[in-house]
């Protein structure tokens, strides 16, 4: 845990929290100590990122949660100055829907790495964009275990060697796109690379402003374990594709730098189901949206009740079964 305790009981009402006091905030006020990561990891540049939206958007910390689960990655709550939950191995996301669906004025994100996401909590991924609940999702892709040091993950490629498959993957790598796309109810698809920080900037803010689950995979460097991942990628523009629609993410900087784009209206699902297969060139851009879709919690209404009047009504269930 990173942040001042959470009373049960808020003192300040959803108003209050939704509020304009007058106070305007920095970069500053969202940057927690500095972060352990290996010097050159791409979740830096995640993390500037992340703080830089939260400041535009003036987002306020208390107001704010972060969640993960346990990886390299999964240490980001612990960089922000807002609250945070540090949760267990591939369980980010039920805790994240718990929490918006108790507290909808929160502002929610989830950052899980490739392990946490698309392997151990890849039940939970695929539930928690059928529910589409309203949150940012971002998927730190380093196609490897970081935290565990260069296990194979579900998203390593084949034939990449790794310390638990010194020969090289097995399988063919699982493909996040395809895979979340093919989930019913999915309302946002995106991909970015955070050595593009234009794009990835745009990418997240275009997440933050959807409503409905945002799931983000973001291309990730890890320099201590796979330097060459994507080591040529970054080098040579030329492998980039850049999807472009009046819709999709701007990212200005980064048009004039990418040659290669191809028009996509992002509320195109086969197309997008097309794009995200696995081409020569890394394919960044917004896939698919649609905020047509249903949120969970537009479709249940329960009572807002403080944790006291909720334990007080356990326990008079508790009791009706007494003997
Ligand atoms: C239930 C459980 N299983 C396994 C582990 C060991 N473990 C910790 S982090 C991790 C994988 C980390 O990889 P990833 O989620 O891709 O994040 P990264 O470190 O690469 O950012 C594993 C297997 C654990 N902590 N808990
Ligand atoms: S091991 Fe890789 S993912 Fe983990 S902090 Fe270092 S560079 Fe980043």
């Amino acid at each position: 845990m990173t942040t001042p305790a959470i009373d049960p009981t808020p003192s300040c009402s959803l108003l209050e929290l939704g509020h304009d006091d007058g106070r305007v905030f920095s970069m500053a006020d969202y940057q927690g100590p500095v972060p352990r990561w290996c010097s050159g990891c791409g979740d830096h540049s995640v993390l500037s990122a992340t703080q830089r939206l939260l400041a535009a958007e003036q987002l306020k910390p208390e107001a704010t949660v972060f969640v993960s689960g346990i990886g390299c990655s999964s240490r980001f709550p612990h960089y922000m100055k807002t609250y945070g939950f540090h949760g267990i191995h591939g369980r980010a996301l039920p805790v994240a829907t718990g929490i918006k669906l108790t507290r909808p004025e929160l502002k929610v994100f989830t950052v899980m790495g490739d392990g946490d996401c698309v392997s151990i909590g890849a039940g939970h991924w695929v539930h928690a964009t059928r529910y589409n609940v309203d949150m940012v999702a971002l998927l730190l892709d380093n196609n490897i275990y970081g935290l565990t040091k260069k296990q194979t993950s579900p998203t390593t490629p084949q034939g990449y060697a790794s310390n638990t498959q010194p020969r090289g993957s097995y399988l063919p790598a699982l493909n996040p796109l395809e895979a979340t796309l093919g989930i019913t109810n999915a309302s946002f698809v995106a991909q970015t690379a955070e050595w593009l920080p234009p794009h990835l900037y745009a990418t997240l803010e275009a997440a933050y402003r959807h409503r409905g689950f945002a799931f983000v995979r973001v291309l990730q460097r890890c320099p201590h374990f796979t330097p060459d991942m994507y080591g040529e990628v970054v080098k040579d523009p030329g492998r980039v594709e850049l999807l472009v629609h009046e819709n999709g993410i701007f990212a200005p900087e980064l048009d004039r730098m990418v040659e290669h784009k191809i028009p996509h209206d992002p509320a195109d699902l086969d197309g997008a189901r097309r794009l995200a297969e696995p081409a020569a060139a890394i394919r960044l851009g917004l896939f698919f949206r649609d905020e047509t879709h249903p949120r969970y919690e537009e479709t249940r209404s329960l009572p807002r009740l403080t944790a006291r009047e909720k334990t007080a009504l356990l326990g008079e269930e508790f009791d009706r079964h007494a003997v």
